[in-house]
């Protein structure tokens, strides 16, 4: 268990009573400050004047009514205020949240009208750092709401959600309780070494370590391979030689006319960046210069930019233009980008046809597309294949998946391969005391993603990545 009676002991004590404007900074309709702790409802009833006279705050319930300074009396907002007992609540404690017109000043002054009445400022996560430590949520649900706060796309805000639910720590919670009774067998073992032989059945062990353990373990970080997207986001660059439609297409895919697109050849000399969303992942989209021989100065610095890029690039769209034959500078374009992701799209098929077969000898093992850059043709098959080749396949679901961040992949990596050492030491029977020395680094390492077994220093980097409020 995570050891918090240390911080009962603290200034930072979770009985103290913290409060926070939780709205972010700026104008806003309304802004909501949020009171968490034993004195939460006795500080609301020193400064709330309610419009109706009310026996008791009953718990749940929006009081409409005043905010006054106890020094003079005058009102300083008028309100909105609930009180919600514990323990449901976001905290476990009791939480007072008052609704006020979302002028900063006047969310200031509250604050510090609060803060006077013996309450402690928030430090910035720590509403939800209580829910953790009070055992509303496990870490793993407390990271998703960071997430949730800093999804970019749907496809991120779906992780988050997915996270929120605590379907990470179920899993987690199972292959720990399968490592428990493979311990426990263990240490029956240790207990009784002359019986050990009878006692532990090397076979079972291992089918169980595989089934219950390892593989799970090995899905885990699959799935973190392909949720990174989601998080990180992908860079994919459009290479292709001068006046293939690069610019073009980026404008197509960014739906408006951001880069420049002339019939010149060479029109583009920088490289061009923008992020968009595409179908969940936030993808940075490069537009270079066109690459050929016997460029003019200015021309061959953005050659040399887009050759830079390429190496940061997750994905290359490889574009040729359908209406001119292939020329040599295509097929040296192709041959330097062998060992990246490509995909080959073939722009202007407006103007020449969809049948771009022939191209299966010359890039055999290449995915094409055939897509207008100028009618927007083959755009969405186009996404689609970008996904498939980023993601490895299309039907993935972040929204149903359970996807590690790096910290619990870690974790989950630490934990595989301690199950491997117990499997390689079943196979060669290592003596018990041995096997379950590795056992319980794997425990440990699983208890460090629900926050069983994290240490405060841990537990301080995540929640200091949250805003103050939340
Ligand atoms: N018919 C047709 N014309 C296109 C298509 N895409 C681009 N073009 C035209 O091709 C010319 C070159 O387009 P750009 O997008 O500037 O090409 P680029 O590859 O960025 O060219 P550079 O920046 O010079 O390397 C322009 O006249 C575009 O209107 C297309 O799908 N169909
Ligand atoms: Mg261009």
């Amino acid at each position: 268990m995570t050891d918090t009676s240390a911080d009962f002991n603290t200034p930072h004590a979770p009985e103290a009573t913290i409060a926070a404007i939780a709205t972010s900074p700026g104008f806003g309709g309304i802004g909501i400050i949020r009171i968490s702790g034993s004195e939460a409802l006795s500080i609301l009833t020193s400064i709330f004047s309610p419009h109706n006279d009310i026996p008791e705050f009953r718990s749940h319930t929006l009081y409409y009514g005043w905010i006054k300074d106890t020094r003079t009396g005058l009102p300083i907002d008028e309100v909105l205020a609930v009180f919600m007992q514990a323990p449901k609540t976001y905290t476990r404690e009791n939480v007072v949240e008052i609704h006020c017109h979302g002028s900063y000043l006047v969310l200031q002054d509250i604050l510090s009208r609060i803060i006077s009445l013996g309450a402690r400022l928030a430090a910035p996560g720590e509403f939800t750092k209580r829910a953790f430590l009070n055992g509303r949520i496990d870490l793993t649900q407390a990271e998703a709401v960071i997430e949730l706060l800093q999804a970019q796309t749907s496809g991120g805000l779906g992780l988050a959600m997915s996270q929120l639910q605590g379907r990470l720590g179920t899993l987690i919670t199972d292959i720990r309780q399968s490592l428990l009774s493979l311990r426990a067998i263990i240490e029956v073992a240790i207990d009784f070494p002359d019986d050990d032989v009878e006692i532990i059945n090397p076979a079972t062990m291992s089918e169980q370590l595989s089934r219950d353990i390892i593989t799970p373990l090995q899905n885990l970080i699959a799935s973190a391979n392909r949720g990174k997207i989601y998080r990180e986001g992908i860079s994919v660059i459009i290479l292709g030689r001068p006046n293939v439609g690069k610019s073009s297409l980026l404008n197509a895919l960014l739906k408006e006319e951001r880069a420049i697109v002339t019939a010149v050849p060479g029109t583009t000399r920088d490289t061009i960046e923008e992020v968009l969303d595409i179908k969940g992942i936030p993808v940075r989209i490069i537009d270079t210069a066109g690459i050929r021989d016997g460029a003019e100065e200015v021309e061959e610095i953005g050659i040399e930019r887009a050759r830079k890029k390429l190496t940061e690039a997750d994905l290359v769209l490889l574009l040729l233009d359908a209406s001119q034959p292939l020329v040599n500078d295509d097929k040296t374009l192709y041959v330097s980008v062998k060992d990246k992701k490509t995909l080959l799209v073939v722009n202007k098929i407006d103007i020449a046809g969809r049948d771009q077969s022939f191209l299966d000898d010359t890039f055999p093992d290449t995915p094409k597309v055939s897509i207008s850059a100028k009618t927007l043709e083959g755009i969405e098959e186009l996404e689609t294949a970008l996904l498939r080749l980023v993601s490895g396949g299309s039907d993935w679901d972040p929204g149903h998946s359970c996807v590690p961040n790096v910290r619990q992949r870690l974790s989950i990596e630490g934990a595989l391969a301690s199950a491997e050492q117990v499997l390689a030491g079943l196979a060669v029977e290592l003596p018990p005391d041995l096997l379950a020395i590795e056992l319980q680094s794997a425990l440990d390492h699983l208890g460090d993603i629900i926050g069983e077994t994290t240490t405060e220093d841990v537990l301080d980097m995540i929640f200091e990545q949250f805003c103050i409020g939340k």
